[in-house]
This record gives structure tokens, sequence and C-alpha cells, in this order.
């Protein structure tokens, strides 16, 4: 409870920083003993629209009429009859028309978006994936910084989605400007994030969306490694 307005959640342009005392749940249609934070959807100009889903034990969502990726944060999340638990994660394609449930108490990160067909390629399938099993890879060199590509490299897939381990002081190399947007949820640890040209104090529990070309930084503060999932468009020429 804050008393006098305060929030660390920003509202620009071209860049959101939400955070959870800022968080208001509603239902989408479809949802039953669940409901929705709706992190950043085409309202604000985005191509893409996630949420966090919340659900009761019991709880369920419908299909949707959109690829959708779904990661699980805590508890676990039934769907074509296989049970993820944390750290498992699906992309679901279009006509992918199950209910997705849960027996207990659960979270999960979802992201929609409409699928971008590539002529002579034929749409992905369903894929159920294990972060915890995927290799990382150091970027740019960096031992400090580990990314992990959730779906494979084809493409098929018009977007990509990818967690980023910091160690503790460990920094992206670099300001990035580039034509792709991000959606991107902190997980763990924390540190400072450059959006546009204002530097934020971000913790675990933090959402965050950068339009394309919105500049961007983060380094890594704490004792203990910062780690977040990040989705950005990917393998579609932006014409
Ligand atoms: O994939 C990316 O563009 C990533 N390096 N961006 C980011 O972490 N803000
Ligand atoms: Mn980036």
């Amino acid at each position: 409870m804050q008393q006098l307005g305060y929030t660390r959640s920003s509202c620009q342009r071209d860049h959101l920083l939400l955070t959870p005392d800022t968080f208001v749940r509603a239902p989408l249609p479809g949802m039953e003993k669940a409901t929705a934070i709706v992190h950043v959807s085409p309202a604000v100009g985005a191509g893409f629209t996630q949420y966090t889903v919340e659900f009761e034990a019991g709880g369920s969502m419908s299909a949707s009429m959109h690829e959708r990726f779904v990661y699980v944060l805590e508890g676990e999340v039934t769907l074509a009859s296989r049970t993820l638990g944390p750290d498992q994660y699906a992309y679901l394609p279009v006509g992918f028309s199950a209910l997705i449930s849960a027996a207990g108490p659960s979270r999960a990160a979802v992201i929609e978006k409409s699928y971008r067909p590539l002529a002579g390629t034929a749409p992905p399938s369903l894929l159920i994936g294990n972060e915890r099993e995927v290799p990382g890879a150091p970027l740019a060199g960096d031992a400090g910084l580990e990314v992990r590509t959730l779906l494979p490299a084809d493409a098929a897939f018009d977007f990509a989605v990818n967690t980023m381990i910091y160690q503790p002081g460990a920094a992206l190399s670099m300001v990035e400007i580039h034509v792709m947007e991000h959606g991107l949820l902190m997980l763990a640890g924390g540190g400072i994030y450059r959006l546009g040209d204002r530097w934020y104090p971000v913790t675990a529990g933090d959402f965050i969306w950068m339009a394309p070309y919105c500049p961007q930084w983060f380094g890594a503060l704490g004792k203990t490694p910062a780690k977040y999932l990040i989705y950005k468009d990917w393998n579609r020429r932006p014409l």
C-alpha cells in the first residue's frame, strides 16, 4: 500500500515499466476461475499482447484465435495432455483448440500475436520445452551473460522468446536500438534498465515493454543473478 501516490511504474510513448503494485486483474473471455494481468497490448501500439494468467485450483482458459506462447511461472498447467511445471513452456500454433487448465493455484506468462505466414514455409506445430534443459550461450562472448533460446532457429516462427541471466555486475555491452519490440518479465534479481532517456531500478516481478527503436540497456546489481524472459518479433521483413 503506497499512501502518497508513488510508484516505479512509468508509461512512456516508446516504453512501459509496470511494477506489481500497479497490476490490475480482470478475467478475459474464456477464463474460468482464472484472471489476467494484461501487461501490454495493441492499445499502446504493441504488435502483440502479453499477460500473466493466475489460475485458482481447477481454473482454465480457452483457446485463442492467435498463436500463443505459455511459460509456467508457478504451479502446474495442463495442455494437450501434458502437465508443465515452472520453467516449462509451450508454443501453441493458430488452430490449437484444447483448454489450458490448472489443478492447483498456478501462474503463467502468456504471449499472443497474429501469426505472420512466410511464403513457402509451413507454420510451426505445437512445441513443448523446458528452459532448464536449454543450453545457455554467452552473449557476445561474455560468460557473465547467458542467453537461452526457447524456440528453434526455424524461420517458421515469427517471434523469439529467450531467457537472459546476468551475473551480478554483468551488463549489455552496448545500448541497443533495433527494429524489434520486446516484452520482458523480470524473473529474478534486479538492476538498472535504461529505456529511452531514462534509467529505472527494476526487480523480479516487473514487466517492461520496449517499442521498436527504444534505446535499451541493462546492468545487473545485487548479490544474486538477474534473470528475465524476453519476447521479440523475429524472422520477418519489416515491410
Ligand atoms: O535480444 C535482444 O535484443 C536483447 N539483447 N535485448 C535486451 O536484453 N534488451
Ligand atoms: Mn533488445
